[in-house]
């Protein structure tokens, strides 16, 4: 083999190698160790008529820890740490839709990216009092009215971080609204799973977040042999 013939092979094979890892992704997913704890039952007050059983229902599940069968951890929080500088495609603001039905928010946690409204709707036949807080500051509380009054509440999230979602009247009722100023954020589906995608090569610091489990970090490195991340949390009781 000539050597101008062994160079253009080399040079296609770093050109293969490279277009296979540009768009470099990870995947993995969030777990619990342990046995899989039960779901937490709050019962439903019902002798008042805020909490009606035909609505809400006897009792409600703590939507906090959700774990499947084989110990999956839904709605945990996984990104990268980067510089919200070092990249130029932060992701367009969507609107999205947070439901009150059956006196739970539907879906508990919600992704968005920064500048993103979040239509807050209530098919409940009853009054929900919406609370929006980002730690312990209070942004806005607001009388919801029962359905089928015309009863959305529209909030836009112009900062990135975690807002917690509350009903002053009903205490188990929670949401988060995850707010993310940069595409390397996932959420864990309902069996653990999660994807960061679009990931350059490289390394990084993973942070993972669960609202009963806490945080942890982890490094990763994004290349052709990048494997499946597990996140393990240690068992969790109640
Ligand atoms: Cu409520």
């Amino acid at each position: 083999m000539d050597l101008r013939r062994a160079a253009s092979i080399a040079l296609m094979g770093v050109w293969w190698g490279a277009a296979a890892v540009w768009a470099g992704e990870i995947s993995g997913r969030v777990q619990l160790d342990g046995p899989r704890p039960k779901p937490v039952e709050i019962p439903v007050m019902a002798k008042s008529p805020q909490y009606p059983i035909e609505v809400c229902g006897r009792s409600k599940h703590s939507p906090r820890l959700v774990v499947s069968a084989d110990r999956g951890v839904a709605n945990a929080l996984v990104w990268l740490h980067v510089s919200t500088d070092s990249h130029d495609s932060q992701t367009p603001p969507v609107t999205v839709t947070l439901n009150q039905q059956a006196c739970e928010f539907v879906p508990h946690v919600l992704l968005v990216p920064r500048g993103s409204r979040v239509t807050i709707g209530n098919s409940d036949p009853i009054l929900h009092n919406l609370r929006i807080f980002r730690e312990a500051q209070m942004l806005m509380h607001e009388w919801q009215q029962p359905a089928p009054q015309p009863n959305e509440i529209s909030w836009r999230f112009d900062e990135a971080g975690r807002f917690l979602i509350r009903c002053g009247v009903h205490s188990w009722m929670s949401a988060w609204v995850i707010v993310a100023d940069h595409p390397y954020y996932a959420l864990s589906d309902l069996n653990g799973n999660f994807t960061v995608s679009q990931v350059s090569p490289g390394s990084y610091t993973l942070q993972v977040w669960h609202e009963a489990l806490g945080e942890q970090q982890r490094k990763v490195v994004v290349n052709n042999d990048t494997g499946p991340v597990i996140i393990r949390f240690a068992e969790h009781r109640t």
